[in-house]
């Protein structure tokens, strides 16, 4: 089987526009991409969910190399790790799983031995649940010398299966035991379906091959006739990529507004931008009652006269650090009405500029306005921003929410519930249709 790369996709891209744009000469060229010979690997596996289940759903990859991965063989294959002891267990339709219990250390586990190769990645996926309220529950890997990487956690429920996902790179070869982490040495671990599935980088690079073909390419057939239709013999062209046509995007500081090597990189490459610091609070209102939109102002102007979409990067941010010293100051009464002149200030102005609205920035990491005005705070000024701009899509912006397995605060599920709480608190009763969007930029 063959595929082509990347580089061809943009090319593809850029020939189809220039077909929507309706040339008048209409070229005969059959295009021959070039091929590569594509790696053969077992397809990633996509799938995911946020959902807590009543039967978890079957091990990624058959396990992977996980040996006896569903429990159907007891608990062949797996040990007890630490203090505690391993049971069976056995729900009403006949699944089997595995029950870490009598547990007194957060590692107090089930484990297995792997082999890790060095250069290689290993996507893991485990269904968990704990017997108990709710808790993160990590995979973690012990190393031959001691290390413990984590691989992945989840916040774990009582009475459903929660999809643990993640995964390790092995920069060594070592062996090393898979294990269960919680802090809550009170609650059993219970674990099904597990799956280790090792990738070489070459592989790794196959599956973005893959969604790259699927995604971005498209055949493209040129034909060049003279006006009256009539054949071009040996016709030729070339064609050069100018611009990106998929959304692609970068931030950008105040130091594009002076420095020409900057704008000549970002403009041709970047059709969407954020700025870093310019449009925060922080920036605008640096003395209390103050306000000085210049820089933002500018940078807008820069923005729309190069056709580069902005995205409104924050109204707040969530981190006590990152406050003007005046902000740390206030008395929640104060706060109270100096955010609501903040957020009423910039929204109404960069209104219908922006494409978006990054409102309560990294709230799953920080919580100053919820420490001072309350736990629907979050909540609150997304329905305010809505209120003022409801044509922009509200963002959550975070970081680390599926690129660092260590973080506990910002995983997949815990970003769901954030939103949920968002929409339950300060949009349902208002009877405000969820159609906006959320994610990391
Ligand atoms: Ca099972």
């Amino acid at each position: 089987m063959n595929t082509v790369r990347g580089k061809l996709v943009c090319f593809c891209f850029e020939m189809m526009k220039m077909i929507a744009g309706g040339w008048l000469l209409v070229l005969h060229i059959s295009i021959f991409l070039p091929s590569v010979c594509r790696i053969h690997a077992v397809s990633y596996d996509y799938s995911a969910t946020t959902e807590c289940l009543i039967e978890p759903q079957r091990a990624q990859y058959g396990g992977g190399i996980i040996t006896n991965p569903d429990f159907t063989h007891g608990i062949q294959g797996w040990t007890v790790f630490g203090q505690g002891a391993v049971k069976e267990g056995i729900s009403n339709s006949g699944n089997r799983y595995i029950v870490a219990h009598g547990r007194s250390h957060p590692l107090d586990s089930i484990s297995q031995q792997v082999q890790l190769e060095k250069g290689k990645l290993y996507s893991f996926s485990a269904w968990v649940q704990i017997n108990g309220g709710r808790g993160n529950v990590a995979a973690v890997f012990k190393m031959s010398h001691g290390e413990l990487v984590r691989g992945g956690h989840v916040t774990a429920r009582n009475g459903c299966w929660s999809l643990l996902k993640g995964g390790v790179y092995a920069n060594i070869s070592s062996r090393a035991e898979i294990l269960f982490e919680s802090k809550n040495t009170e609650a059993e671990i219970w674990v099904d379906n597990v799956s280790l599935q090792p990738f070489t980088m070459e592989q790794w690079r196959s599956h973005q091959d893959e969604s790259i073909d699927k995604e971005r390419l498209g055949k493209v057939r040129f034909e060049a006739r003279y006006a009256n239709g009539t054949a071009i013999e040996g016709a030729g062209f070339s064609i050069k990529q100018t611009k990106s046509d998929f959304p692609f995007g970068c931030s950008m500081n105040y130091h594009i507004l002076s420095s020409t090597d900057y704008q000549n990189w970002f403009v041709p490459r970047f059709r969407y931008t954020t700025f870093t610091n310019e449009m925060k609070w922080s920036s605008t209102e640096k003395i209390q009652g103050q306000e000085n939109y210049t820089v933002a102002d500018a940078m807008v102007s820069f923005a729309q006269q190069n056709s580069i979409s902005i995205r409104g990067h924050n109204i707040f941010w969530a981190n006590e650090n990152f406050q003007s010293e005046w902000v740390k100051n206030l008395t929640p009464d104060e706060l109270r009405k100096a955010a609501e002149q903040r957020i009423e200030s910039v929204v109404s102005k960069y209104k219908g500029k922006v494409i978006a609205w990054d409102v309560m920035n990294e709230n799953l990491h920080y919580h100053f306005f919820e420490d001072k005005l309350g736990e629907n705070a979050s909540a609150e000024y997304y329905a305010r921003a809505y209120q003022l701009d409801p044509s922009t899509t509200m963002f959550m912006n975070e970081y680390n929410t599926i690129e660092d397995s260590r973080d506990e605060k910002a995983n997949p599920l815990n970003y769901m519930t954030k939103l949920d709480e968002i929409f339950v608190i300060s949009w349902k009763p208002r009877n405000i249709s969820r159609h906006w969007f959320a994610g990391p930029f």
